[in-house]
């Protein structure tokens, strides 16, 4: 960053801050990668705020070589005049004053809120330096804050020159913040191209014509930089149609609907699909509420009383019947809700949960009156719907009477698991491990390794069926799911209890082939169906036996992958011999042990899930009928052992 500029007039040191730097955790969560983002989030954010209120239409994120990044918008600019209290100018109180919001209110100079988080000084807090420019009245202003360190201490927080006025003209008006974050206080300060884009396009499909560009210059190809461009002229529309890319849908266009009411404005963009699950995906000023909360409560309610009604004027419920529910006509659909308002609370776990009660009532009419409006509009689709309901509800009866009849039958609750499952003799479920095993011969080998003492085997006969593509009946019909359901104790879908969980770890054992990696896919898609929180609260783990054993006069090594092998190749060298495991069924139980299952030496990859739309689509593309997409899938991310967005690795 220029010094020029330093004299003892024009230098400042800005406190308060330290309380940010002394405790990240409390205002970014953590100090990992996610933390990292969130610092961009919060710049990012307030960009998008003036573009999608109306006062610019691009903006445009570019991650610098040497790590740093910059956000621009061709919005007003933050105002640079005097604030009137504060006696400093509207760009410090910014990004200076803890909770000041990114945005002021032009009207009275007061804070707008609205925005999530914890405001644009955050970032500046935890970033080694941080520079605003800002483009307004034919002139480029600039202001630069810099943390310095002394005796190995960042003294006083940040230090801050003076808004200047840089005499250079422009025709451009808007905001541009470029900021280093601190890799004193972030475990990594690299920014993530995947992690970035995936927020941006979801930006662009949420705030529809508006002009979003990513550029890494840490990346390039010949003379150019990595640049991705998102634009959405249909917005949500077009966002549903993406996540139902390769989904069968019911109707071509998706329905879209918006309106305000008491300073709520919604829009509601759905499609119904041959799918069986239902995929809401709702926010509140762009922040994703993957929680839920009054505002998916109130167009749940509303969808359910409008597709009930229809049902009635459309003969197919008769007078008699009674009204359908509300998971019946969520039966395959797809659907964003997009709410704007003020003042917003959020709850919950992760603070992901809308919790503004008048957000319920606002969407909830608007959805009424524009949901009948449409079906006015288009009959056809409101018969698709109320069709699709009934259907539906028919089945959820079915599988009720298959639910009542499994459970007669196992009046011992274990009943399927007897002679399948080997139990571990440890009665604690925080340390209890479940091994689900593909095999009946690796399941005897198994059992023969483990420590009995946590460790329980199931071996699965055969493959699991694809939970994607069957309806709760069916699901529940196939023996092997029910045996597994049984083992691990907490019941399914929306009578789940994590609490009842037998084993915290749940680890897949397959082999490290194609036949391995469907079985692998297939659990993964019924826990992701069924059990979904045995997968967010990361209780599922993929094991990872060796591919190679390399021996040589009493040494042996095992090698988990090609590059291990050639390494172990060149360190033991001449002489070794080499054994390609075919499956797990070559191993003995000793071997097994010491690679695969010893909490000591094993690997175990954790799946993970950081993006809800993400790992949807993921589920959709491995295991639903878009079978080219699917092989195009499978053969890009082959081995699910790679790092990715929906797996990560971890040694224990
Ligand atoms: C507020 O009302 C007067 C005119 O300017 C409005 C404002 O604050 N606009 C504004 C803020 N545009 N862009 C920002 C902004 C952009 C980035 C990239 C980062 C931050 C913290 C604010």
């Amino acid at each position: 960053m220029a010094k020029k500029d330093y004299t003892a007039s024009n230098i400042q040191v800005v406190e308060g801050l330290d309380a940010v730097r002394l405790r990240p955790g409390m205002y970014i969560g953590s100090t990992g990668v996610r933390g990292l983002h969130h610092i961009l989030w919060e710049i990012v954010d307030n960009g998008m705020d003036e573009v999608a209120n109306g006062y610019g239409d691009s903006i445009s994120v570019t991650v610098h070589a040497d790590g740093s990044v910059s956000v621009e918008d061709n919005g007003r600019g933050i105002p640079v005049d005097m604030h009137p209290t504060m006696k400093v100018s509207g760009v410090e109180v910014v990004f200076t004053q803890l909770h000041a919001g990114g945005k002021f209110d032009s009207e009275n100079y007061s804070y707008s809120g609205g925005l999530h988080g914890v405001g644009a000084s955050v970032t500046n807090a935890l970033s080694r330096w941080l520079n605003v420019e800002v483009y307004k009245n034919g002139t480029t202003y600039k202001i630069e804050f810099e943390s310095v360190e002394k005796d190995g201490k960042v003294h006083g927080g940040l230090v801050k020159n003076k808004l200047v006025d840089t005499k250079e003209k422009t025709k451009k008006h808007g905001t541009k913040v470029t900021f280093m974050p601190d890799d004193r206080i972030f475990e990594t300060t690299k920014f993530s191209i995947d992690t970035i884009s995936r927020r941006l396009k979801e930006l662009a499909f949420l705030n529809k014509g508006a002009h979003i560009t990513l550029v890494d210059e840490r990346t390039s190809y010949g003379e150019s930089f990595l640049k991705r461009e998102f634009y959405y002229e249909g917005g949500l529309i077009d966002f549903v149609k993406d996540l139902n890319e390769i989904k069968t849908p019911a109707f071509d266009t998706p329905v879209y609907i918006e309106g305000e009411k008491d300073n709520v404005l919604a829009q509601l963009a759905l499609q119904y699909t041959d799918a069986y699950t239902e995929n809401i995906f709702s926010y509140v000023n762009n922040i994703p509420t993957s929680e839920g909360g009054t505002h998916e409560t109130g167009f749940k309610i509303a969808l359910t009383r409008v597709l009930n009604d229809w049902a009635r004027k459309l003969g197919v419920l008769k007078d008699k019947e009674p009204n359908l529910q509300g998971e019946d006509f969520r039966e395959g659909l797809t659907a964003v809700l997009s709410v704007k308002m003020q003042n917003v609370q959020f709850e919950g776990q992760t603070k992901t949960k809308l919790g503004n009660t008048e957000a319920r009532l606002a969407v909830e009419s608007i959805v009424l009156s524009e949901l009948n409006a449409y079906f006015d509009k288009h009959r056809a689709v409101a018969e698709i719907a109320v069709k699709k309901g009934v259907l539906a509800a028919k089945v959820r009866e079915a599988a009720r009477k298959q639910k009542e009849l499994t459970r007669a039958k196992n009046s011992i609750d274990n009943f399927h698991t007897v002679g399948k499952l080997k139990s571990c003799t440890g009665k604690k479920p925080e340390l209890n491990e479940l091994f689900i095993v593909e095999g009946d011969s690796a399941g005897g080998t198994c059992t023969q390794a483990r420590n009995r003492s946590f460790q329980a085997i199931l071996p699965l006969r055969g493959k699991p069926l694809n939970a994607e593509k069957k309806r709760i009946d069916q699901v529940l019909a196939n023996e092997e799911i029910r045996t597994l359901i049984s083992a691990l104790g907490a019941d399914f879908g929306k009578d789940f209890n994590i609490d009842d969980l037998r084993y915290h770890k749940v680890v897949i054992l397959s082999d490290a082939d194609q036949d391995g990696m469907h079985i692998r896919a297939i659990l993964l898609t019924f826990f992701f169906r069924y059990m979904r929180e045995l997968i967010t609260e990361g209780h599922v783990y993929i094991g990872l036996p060796p591919l190679y054993r390399i021996s040589k006069r009493g040494q042996t090594e095992y090698a988990y992958d090609d590059a291990a092998l050639e390494k172990l190749k060149k360190e033991m060298g001449k002489g070794v011999e080499i054994q390609r495991y075919k499956g797990l069924g070559e191993m003995n139980a000793e071997q097994l042990w010491e690679t695969t299952m010893d909490p000591k030496t094993r690997k175990l990859v954790r799946v993970a899930i950081e993006d809800a739309a993400e790992a949807e689509r993921l589920v959709s593309t491995l295991m639903g009928d878009a079978v080219e997409q699917r092989r195009n899938y499978i053969i890009e991310h082959a081995n699910f052992n790679k790092e990715d967005t929906f797996m990560d690795i971890v040694n224990k």
